[in-house]
């Protein structure tokens, strides 16, 4: 048994002396948000009797509701993070500007901190996604033009899931990851309160017969969306000549752990609902982190058409159109839209 603990120790212990600084600096990061979520997936056990339930009676940047442990889960780990030595500046999808924590840190971290907030009130899986960007105006004050790094400079993402059993999931950039350990996933012990490493070298199929997506916005899609989904729809006797599975679990966290565990893709595409969005998801706290788990498990994500970590960001709740996953079925969407 590996506790997240001994794998910290052991990635420190193989670091140069060259990364070892940067890497112990994101691993205090990970750990920081790790022990964060061990909070809320106590809050989660609790349910309705530690009042966690129903709506906090405010509205986020983006005009949602903000449900109670959207607003709590937000303050726990901006506390947290504000104070890691590490941290110069944090971002949240629940904050309308990026939040200075301590000038000489050398990272800044992206968060949603409860991700698919309407499972909350069902008992239904929930999450809290990360990303962790380099800072390179250390010594002044963080601005949310700093935060604004394409996905390929991400430093590491992952995610807390807080499903029937809490998991982490993360990986460290290529540079970083000197263990070439790509894609890792830890399960929380209830007994001992550790995360124990279950899975590492997370490997995507490239082809598969299960998809995710609202299919309700079916009318508002693009056609070359409309199209994809007919065929699939069609089954075996159709163009793909084979019978697909729908599953969604309104939780982009829980879609991206399936993906992950066992193939698939997942799809939130542009619709026409409100022209002024270019997707219902974000980019820098959402799109960007899961696309680097699934491009480091050998998966693609896309808007569609372009490559999602290759997008130069104007905002910090950009939003944005995601197909990702298996790697030739994201072709051949991306094959559509080309047409
Ligand atoms: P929240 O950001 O409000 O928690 O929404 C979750 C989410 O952004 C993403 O995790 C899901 O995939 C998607 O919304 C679910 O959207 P639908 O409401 O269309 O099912």
């Amino acid at each position: 048994m590996t506790t997240l603990n001994d794998y910290f120790q052991n990635y420190l212990t193989n670091a140069s002396a060259t990364n070892k600084t940067e890497i112990a600096a994101v691993i205090n990061v990970i750990d920081t948000i790790t022990t964060v979520g061990k909070e809320i997936t106590e809050l989660l056990r609790k349910g309705a009797l530690a009042d966690i339930h129903g709506e906090a009676g405010a509205e986020n940047v983006q005009g949602e509701q903000q449900k109670k442990l959207d607003v709590i889960a937000n303050d726990l780990l901006l506390d947290a993070l504000t104070a890691n030595k590490y941290c110069a500046g944090v971002a949240s999808e629940e904050l309308d500007d990026a939040t200075a924590a301590n000038d000489s840190g050398e990272l800044l971290v992206l968060f949603d901190p409860l991700d698919g907030s309407s499972n909350i009130d069902i008992n239904m899986p929930t999450g809290t996604i990360f990303s962790i960007l380099p800072y390179h105006n250390q010594g002044q004050s963080v601005s949310n033009n700093d935060f604004l790094q394409k996905g390929t400079d991400q430093l590491a993402a992952g995610y807390l899931l807080y499903g029937s059993s809490a998991m982490l999931a993360f990986t460290l950039s290529e540079i970083l990851d000197i263990n070439n350990d790509g894609v890792v996933m830890f399960s929380l012990n209830p007994s001992s309160g550790e995360f124990e490493l279950v899975k590492k070298n997370i490997a995507i199929e490239e082809n598969t017969k299960e998809y995710a997506i609202n299919a309700s916005n079916y009318r508002h899609w693009l056609p070359p969306m409309q199209q994809y989904i007919d065929e699939i729809l069609a089954g075996s006797t159709g163009p793909r000549g084979k019978n697909f599975n729908t599953r969604w679990v309104a939780a982009m966290v829980g879609d991206v752990h399936r993906i992950l565990c066992r193939g698939g893709i997942f799809l939130y595409p542009k619709d026409t609902k409100d022209p002024s969005k270019a997707g219902k998801l974000r980019l820098m706290y959402e799109a960007n982190p899961m696309s680097l788990l699934i491009e480091r498990a050998g998966g693609a994500s896309t808007d569609a058409i372009n490559r999602i970590m290759d997008y130069a960001p104007t905002d910090i709740h950009q939003r944005v159109a995601v197909v990702l996953g298996a790697k030739n079925e994201v072709l051949h969407v991306k094959h559509l839209h080309n047409l």
